[in-house]
């Protein structure tokens, strides 16, 4: 019966493989990957002969799907209502707390080297990946492939996305069809861009193999990625602040304009948030109301993994919620002898942690942050 399906899988992929090289822009591609990186153009001919036409590989559904709600209860239906419903639920914040507690280690390490704390690592891969359950179901080389030489207005990132993509893999010795991702080209459970490898992806477990399926080294790249964008130990990411009225409109909102606090005399933090330097202003649409947020340094960072306040304050939200569970779920008075007394014994401040986020302390410095 198997030997069936094998043939038939086999058969498939040749009817729907397509012979690009047909294609003049894909004949010139390989004749620059040969003059400027001496690939072997046989090597690349024959990659290119057989693109698959169908990329996407189905699965079964997976958990996120399932899960999310199908009631005809109302909805609301502001900006960010609808933005938090995609890509923030409730059981992400437990996925994320066992993350940390699973990979407490190499979280611990990457917050040492890079400073970014656990949680926003965590909450990153909750989002981009669903914790490595959602890394994309479609073969990279052939979506890139599309996306580069078919009709795109953005052929020329996609060509330059194909060639790293290649490149990538000569350096990492993977077979360039074998590897899954997103639509667009994104991999693992970083979802990195094959270009962001070249400069942000790191081997965080010193297997000699940078590997971002693998939680090491997506943990690191993605402490690396938000360093070398800005990221600053020890300050904090976004707080909620009042003002005046339902809904605002007052001043420009978005990662792109900052202001001083001083300036900002009837907009003020709701709890305590030791932070001097320039704000920006974030507002959430809800159906109801406008959230206002305080966004700092590191917020701005965030937004440079992805473009769009939105998900960077879907990342800073989920992180303080995960670390909270964190901290409830697996950090009470371990049991004698189990792998949690051991990684207790390790947590550095973590009542005074605790205490931060349950009681939000007024006085100046009393927990250093995170
Ligand atoms: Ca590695």
């Amino acid at each position: 019966m198997h030997k069936f399906i094998v043939i038939f899988l086999l058969l498939n992929s040749s009817l729907f493989a397509v012979d690009y090289t047909q294609k003049a822009e894909v004949r010139q591609f390989i004749k620059n990957m040969y003059s400027k990186y001496h690939y072997n153009k046989e090597y690349l001919n024959n990659l290119f002969k057989h693109v698959r036409k169908n990329t996407h590989i189905p699965q079964k559904l997976s958990k996120k799907k399932i899960l999310k709600p199908l009631n005809s209860e109302h909805r609301p239906q502001g900006k960010w209502d609808i933005y938090s419903r995609i890509h923030l639920e409730h059981n992400q914040t437990n996925l994320g707390a066992e993350f940390m507690f699973k990979h407490y280690n190499t979280l611990q390490k990457a917050y040492k080297k890079y400073g970014v704390p656990p949680e926003y690592i965590t909450a990153i891969i909750g989002i981009e990946s669903y914790f490595g359950k959602n890394r994309g179901t479609y073969y990279v080389f052939d979506s890139l492939t599309h996306l580069a030489f078919d009709n795109n207005q953005r052929t020329k990132f996609y060509r330059y996305q194909l060639q790293e993509f290649l490149r990538m893999c000569y350096r990492e010795q993977i077979e360039p069809r074998a590897i899954k991702g997103s639509k667009s080209g994104a991999i693992g459970l970083a979802q990195f861009m094959p270009s962001n490898y070249k400069h942000y992806a790191v081997d965080f477990n010193n297997d000699g193999k940078i590997r971002l399926s693998k939680a090491e080294d997506a943990i690191g790249s993605i402490a690396n990625y938000l360093k070398e964008n800005g990221w600053v130990k020890n300050e904090p990411v976004s707080t909620q602040v009042s003002y005046k009225g339902d809904r605002f409109y007052g001043l420009k909102t978005g990662f792109s304009y900052k202001y001083h606090r001083r300036d900002l005399k009837d907009i003020k933090p709701k709890s305590y948030f030791p932070y001097k330097k320039r704000v920006m202003l974030i507002k959430l649409q809800k159906e109801k109301y406008d959230e206002l947020w305080y966004g700092a340094k590191n917020f701005y960072v965030i937004t440079r993994y992805n473009h769009s306040d939105y998900y960077a304050m879907a990342v800073h939200k989920l992180a303080t919620k995960i670390k909270k569970r964190y901290l409830t779920k697996y950090q009470r008075v371990p049991k004698k002898n189990s792998k949690r007394l051991y990684l207790a014994k390790q947590e550095v401040n973590l009542k005074s942690i605790a205490k931060f986020y349950l009681h939000s302390p007024k006085k100046k410095n009393r927990v250093k942050f995170p």
